[in-house]
């Protein structure tokens, strides 16, 4: 494996990390602000996988020979360092899936059609990512629950007291975004998972967006779940998490069936295999495990202090100088934000502007951003979203600044 760059850590230290950025789209240097749907991942990341299928490939938990231990082995190692990550108390805490929407569903499954029933209530938020609104639907749909929804204000952060408002003793899910991906908003979830409790709710929060961003320690946020991906972080698509509390998690139904899940198989009864692998059926994304794990030590050698300082600086800078452009309105304008700006342009649709952006080399999203009743919320059909991570730079800032200029020019 790589050497990861040593401190004191450089933005173009951390840079030159990531093959990527040195590339040209359109003839011009990269300047990648689509973080939020997927951050680009470092040599060190690349290299794990690379490794992994030269010097390992072999299914796991299952093999007597060598290969089969050194997979099992690693992969075990990555779900310790994911404990380590997010500060569970035991491995049994931590399921791989697919990904965060794989880890809703598991727990809309596996959670909603034991626990929630005719009558019962969860809550959601208008900030929420369909993934995080579609699974409660049907699981309303199918047991006889009720979906309710916590208001924003137009600044896009939640109205807490609408939310204190919908709690009550038939409230048994509350599940909530942590950091918006559409504006950035971050929620309060400290007082949320607090207030949840008292009603004996339960509460699983997206970390999706929260996850690359801040150090997330679920003890002390006391949460229930925590879904996140690992294509989020640095890490290889394919690949997620769900933490859970251990007493819930084994409370609950057993989600896909098939190999690694079961204890013992007859024809008559099968009983099913314990945490962490009671929901983690067939062979497993152990590639995905392994360089998720490279991820992980990649984002502790840059350190959160300066990923949260670089950010702050990306997002102070970015909003004061998207603000100076005539016509430009931020859409998400929360007291508490991630490095996330969401834009309009006069009236321009935002796919124009994205794609005058696109032969500049500047890579941001346009769209609903999978929030749809976000958008309807704001009156707006998407936006145009520039979100920014450790490794992007002031110089980006003024591209894409540039760049939006230019866009108001050719489209005016
Ligand atoms: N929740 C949030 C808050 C997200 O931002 C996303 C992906 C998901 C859930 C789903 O994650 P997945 O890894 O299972 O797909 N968000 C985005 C985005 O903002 N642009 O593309 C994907």
């Amino acid at each position: 494996m790589s050497e990861i760059s040593t401190s004191p850590i450089t933005i173009e230290q951390v840079r030159a990390d990531f093959p990527i950025l040195s590339r040209e789209v359109n003839g011009r240097s990269l300047v990648y602000f689509d973080n939020a749907a997927t951050s680009q991942k470092p040599r060190y990341v690349l290299n794990a996988i690379e490794d992994y299928y030269k010097k390992i490939n072999a299914n796991v938990h299952r093999g007597v020979h060598h290969l089969s231990q050194r997979a099992t082995d690693e992969y075990e190692e990555a779900r310790e360092a994911v404990k380590r990550f997010i500060n569970a108390k035991s491995i049994k805490e931590i399921n791989f899936t697919k990904g965060t929407t794989e880890s809703i569903n598991l727990v809309a499954h596996s959670f909603g059609r034991k626990f929630i029933g005719k009558g019962d209530e969860i809550i959601i938020s208008t900030l929420e990512h369909h993934s995080n609104i579609v699974p409660w639907q049907i699981l309303c749909e199918e047991v006889g629950a009720t979906l309710k929804i916590i208001p924003v204000n137009e600044k896009g952060e939640i109205d807490i007291d609408a939310y204190e408002n919908l709690l009550s003793e038939k409230t048994k899910l509350v599940s909530i975004v942590y950091i918006s991906n559409s504006l950035g908003t971050i929620n309060p979830v400290n007082a949320i998972i607090e207030k949840a409790h008292e009603v004996g709710a339960k509460v699983l929060l997206d970390g999706a967006q929260a996850i690359p961003h801040q150090a997330v320690n679920v003890q002390a946020l006391d949460c229930d779940f925590l879904a996140f991906s690992s294509h989020k972080m640095c890490g290889p698509t394919g690949m997620g998490i769900l933490y859970g509390k251990e007493n819930i998690l084994e409370e609950m139904l057993p989600y896909q069936a098939g190999g690694e899940m079961i204890k013992e198989v007859t024809f008559e009864k099968t009983t099913y295999n314990a945490l962490p692998f009671k929901f983690e059926a067939g062979t497993p994304n152990i590639a995905g495990g392994i360089a998720l794990m490279a991820a992980i030590e990649y984002l502790e050698k840059v350190g959160w202090e300066f990923i949260e300082n670089q950010e702050q600086m990306l997002l102070d800078y970015a909003t004061q100088q998207l603000s100076n452009i005539e016509g430009l309105r931020i859409v998400g304008t929360a007291e508490n934000k991630a490095s996330v700006v969401s834009f309009l342009l006069g009236d321009h649709h935002p796919y124009d502007v994205g794609v005058i952006l696109d032969q500049l080399g500047i890579a941001v999203r346009t769209g609903h951003h999978c929030c749809q009743p976000l958008m309807k919320r704001l009156g707006i059909e998407g936006t145009c979203r520039a979100s920014f991570t450790f490794y992007n730079t002031k110089e980006e800032i003024d591209a894409l600044v540039k760049g939006v200029e230019r866009a108001n020019r050719m489209l005016s």
